[in-house]
Parts: C-alpha cells; sequence; structure tokens
C-alpha cells in the first residue's frame, strides 16, 4: 500500500458499528453484508440515495442528550438522511437469533477505536416490530452500560443478559465517544423465540424457527443471522411522526477534531516512512511496472 491509498479519506471517515448482532448498518449501508436482502432493498429505496458509510452513523455534540436530538420514529437513523431507509419497520432486516436468559456477546466492530461508553438498550416487551422505534419502546433504562471496553480483533467486546422477550426484538446502542464529539447510533433485529416456545437451547427453539420463511444460519459460533427471503407481511410505508426541532448533526463530510488528530499522526508518520524509504519505493515502483 502506498502512503496515498492509506491517507485516502475513506479511512478518516471510518468508526464503528455493531457487527454481532448485526446493525442495520452493517447489513444494508455501503460496505455492508447482507445488502441484496429486500429489507435492504427497500431501505435503500426509502432512502432515496445512497447509504452512508456502515460506520459513520454518527452526531456530533448530542453529550448525552439522546432523547433530545433523536426524533422518535427515527432511532435507527438517527435523524440523519443518509440512513433514514433503516428507521422502515420491517420484520425482514438480518437478525440474530437469541435466547432470553443466556448472556448475549456483543462485538461491536471499531473500524477507528474511540475512547467512551457504550449504552446497550432492548426494546420492551411492548414494543410491535410494525411500527416505528421510539425512545418509550426502550424504557429509560440501558441494559448494560460500558465504558472503554476491551478492544479485541478489532472489535468492542460487550456482555448483556437478555431478559424475557418473544419475537423480532430491537438491540439498540448508543456509543457516546468521548475521545470526539461524536456519538454513534444504531438498530440491531433480534429474533427471539416466539412466545411459548419451551426453555432455552432445547431443539424446540430451532423447530420454531424453522416456522420462520426460509432461514439461514450461520456456522459459526457467533449467535446466526436470520435472513428473511420472502415478502414480509408488515406494513413498510407507515408515515414518520411529526418533524421535530433537530440540532444541526454531522453529515457523512464532517470530519471531527479527533479524527484530524488520526489523519495528523498518519501524515506524520507515513510522510516519515516515505523520506526514509523513498529510494526504495521508486525502485520497487520501477520494477512493479
Ligand atoms: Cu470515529
Amino acid at each position: 500500500m502506498t502512503a496515498a491509498a492509506a491517507l485516502a479519506p475513506a479511512r478518516a471517515e471510518a468508526h464503528g458499528s455493531p457487527t454481532t448482532p448485526i446493525s442495520r448498518t452493517t447489513a444494508c449501508a455501503s460496505g455492508g453484508q447482507e445488502t441484496d436482502s429486500a429489507a435492504c432493498e427497500a431501505a435503500r429505496k426509502a432512502n432515496g440515495r445512497s447509504f452512508g458509510t456502515f460506520d459513520n452513523l454518527r452526531i456530533a455534540g448530542v453529550n448525552g442528550k439522546d432523547r433530545q436530538v433523536v426524533p422518535d420514529g427515527k432511532l435507527c437513523s438517527g435523524g440523519l438522511a443518509a440512513f433514514r431507509g433503516l428507521d422502515l419497520p420491517r420484520n425482514d432486516f438480518p437478525a440474530t437469533k437469541v435466547t432470553a436468559g443466556r448472556t448475549l456477546t456483543i462485538r461491536y466492530r471499531a473500524t477507528i477505536p474511540h475512547a467512551g461508553e457504550f449504552r446497550v438498550f432492548l426494546t420492551k416487551p411492548s414494543y410491535d416490530p410494525s411500527r416505528r422505534l421510539t425512545w418509550a419502546d426502550l424504557g429509560s433504562k440501558p441494559l448494560v452500560a460500558v465504558t472503554d471496553p476491551a478492544l479485541e480483533d478489532g472489535a468492542y467486546e460487550l456482555k448483556a443478559k437478555l431478559p424475557q422477550r418473544a419475537g423480532r426484538h430491537l438491540l439498540y446502542i448508543v456509543w457516546e465517544t468521548s475521545s470526539t464529539p461524536d456519538t454513534y447510533y444504531s438498530c440491531s433485529d433480534l429474533s427471539f423465540p416466539a412466545a411459548g416456545t419451551p426453555a432455552a437451547g432445547k431443539p424446540a427453539v430451532v423447530t420454531k424457527a424453522a416456522k420462520r420463511p426460509k432461514t439461514k444460519t450461520t456456522t459459526s459460533a457467533a449467535p446466526a443471522i436470520v435472513k428473511a427471503t420472502s415478502k414480509p407481511s408488515a406494513v413498510t410505508t407507515s408515515p414518520a411522526p411529526a418533524p421535530q426541532a433537530i440540532q444541526p448533526v454531522s453529515d457523512n463530510s464532517q470530519v471531527t477534531l479527533g479524527h484530524w488528530i488520526v489523519a495528523g499522526a498518519l501524515v506524520v508518520g507515513f510522510g516519515a516512512a516515505a523520506w526514509a524509504g523513498l529510494g526504495g519505493i521508486l525502485r520497487r515502483r520501477r520494477e512493479n511496472r
């Protein structure tokens, strides 16, 4: 890789999003993993423009006032136009199969690590997946809040014990960084066994899940991602709530101070390396032609 490639703007704009359980941005947004799913296609259509990159759903200057800044019905997009398709109340976004009573290991991929606090919310039992997510759906307290968790293989690891739930739910993660002005938001779709399913880990869980149209499970130890391939029965276009005042939000093009520092360090580092190895690089480039 050349110094110029390493300094490409895309790097400086990269930050993070959960990959387990897979978030809607990780699934559908640019650089995502399940972008061909029907939900992602519908989300892209509703978005009316291409998605922002999957790790870049962030708002500057929130300072913990999530509920005042992010409007009800727009929690999954953070109210950002570049992600609004993710607010669609659909039951077929790629979801992760989970079990109540078990501890879920969350992997929050950090394309650029930042110090800060993660607040993990789970929708209440009353949550209706055919309606847009609101703050009231999440209750007042997070399942867990963790400051500066360990970074393992490029992802922050968080653990949350899951309370009793049935069917589709959302895990909403707020990452309020302290080393930049930004707060990151994400929706991860969860699929609990339907109500009345026997206890955790029994084969009945699999049987029940098989009722879902054409599910597909991964073979890794990570929770399986449920991929609904049929058309959803849920309404996909319920109107958004009345617009609310929202503070100016960051856009994809914004590069905050913390990232300038990262970019600056890269410039200095690569500058020194380039200076030291200039002769060698030039020779190699000639040989490569
Ligand atoms: Cu960042």
